[in-house]
């Protein structure tokens, strides 16, 4: 007879790991880290940089480490000195409370939500109301938001959208964070095109690339994973979302965590099948390191399941760009 309350203990042999890709860094994260890297090598420490560049704990600290200041607001920055708005963008208020304490701004924002905060100036010009998708509190919505805070309202999901009032039904336009779950914003626009059937979609998707691409990675090998553990911080939205995309595809189980020495030993229990992943701001040598604590736990080497090809990258901000050529002239 089976003893049915003792799960049977895996042999080596039945055990696998799948790797997601894409995973890990985007060109906008990649770009904002080296902007703080080549400005501490370039005009020395401190540099400034307001709120975290990237939502990770670890690529923080390792900036902190090598002379970067985090400040949550400008007033924190001794005038004159040189700051970095991080990637998630800034509103126009914080680029003119800069240049009233006279600093030098480098600004890290991602193209990709550059290209947000035009659509909102092009449809509050127009004089639409606009329904912005997104997290309440987030970074990257309070600066598009602040494009145009009279045209904007937030919309955090479907349950919001019967309390939504506009001025005219039928000259309403959406927009989103760039990081959501690609399928939760799409129930929330077709909530909102009910109410509204006129509804102006967005040119091209604000949900980014890389966000895309990785929430297909992970779809792509939740079902068959008994266990998906996604590296990213708490507060990076991205990742969160990995977990959700993990779950709602049919992991059997997901978890974040910021590095291995998060994981649960007893997450891996009965599991034979463990699939990883990262957000977007997550250094790839924090994936390794759950790679490696899984092959001491007799799991084997990963194989990467891809989904998609990333070749994306971005150019260094102009400002940054300009001071490395003017030193490079002077060198
Ligand atoms: O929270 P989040 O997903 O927006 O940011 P994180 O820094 O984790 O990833 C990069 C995404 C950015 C900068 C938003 F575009
Ligand atoms: Fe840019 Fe997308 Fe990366 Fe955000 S997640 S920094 S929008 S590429």
């Amino acid at each position: 007879m089976t003893d049915l309350a003792t799960p049977r203990v895996l042999s080596d042999q039945e055990k696998a790991v799948l790797l997601a890709a894409p995973r890990g860094y985007c060109a906008g994260v990649d770009r904002a880290v080296v902007t703080v890297e080549k400005a501490l090598e370039l005009y020395g420490a401190p540099v400034y940089v307001r709120k975290q560049i990237v939502h990770n704990k670890h690529v923080v600290s390792d900036l902190e480490s090598r002379g970067a200041i985090f400040v949550d607001e400008l007033d924190q920055v001794p005038e004159g000195e040189t700051v970095v708005f991080s990637a998630h963008g800034v509103s126009p208020q914080v680029h003119s409370d800069a240049a009233e304490r006279s600093l030098k701004t480098i600004d890290a924002t991602c193209p990709l939500v550059t290209k947000v905060h035009h659509e909102a100036k092009r449809f509050a010009g127009e004089d639409y109301d606009i329904l912005l998708i997104g997290h309440a509190g987030h970074e990257e919505v309070e600066g598009t938001a602040g494009e145009a805070p009279e045209h904007i309202q937030l919309v955090e999901g479907p349950g919001d959208v019967a309390g939504i009032t506009v001025r005219d039904p039928k000259r309403v336009a959406w927009l989103s964070q760039t990081t959501l779950s690609v399928d939760e914003t799409m129930e929330t626009v077709a909530a909102i095109r009910e109410r509204f059937p006129d509804l102006l979609d967005p040119p091209s998707d604000d949900i980014c690339y890389a966000t895309q691409n990785r929430q297909l990675a992970v779809k792509e090998i939740a079902r068959e994973s008994d266990l998906v553990i996604v590296v990213g911080s708490g507060n990076s939205s991205n990742s969160v979302r990995l977990v959700e995309v993990a779950l709602e595809a049919g992991a059997g189980a997901s978890h974040r965590v910021d590095d291995a020495s998060e994981i649960d030993e007893s997450w891996l229990d009965g599991v034979r099948t463990v699939s990883v992943t990262s957000g977007a701001s997550v250094p790839e040598s924090l994936v390794q390191g759950v790679l490696t604590f899984l092959a001491e736990r007799g799991y084997p080497d990963a194989r990467a399941v891809h989904s998609a090809e990333e070749s994306l990258i971005f150019s260094l901000p102009k400002e940054l760009r300009r001071d490395l050529k003017a030193a490079a002239a002077g060198a």
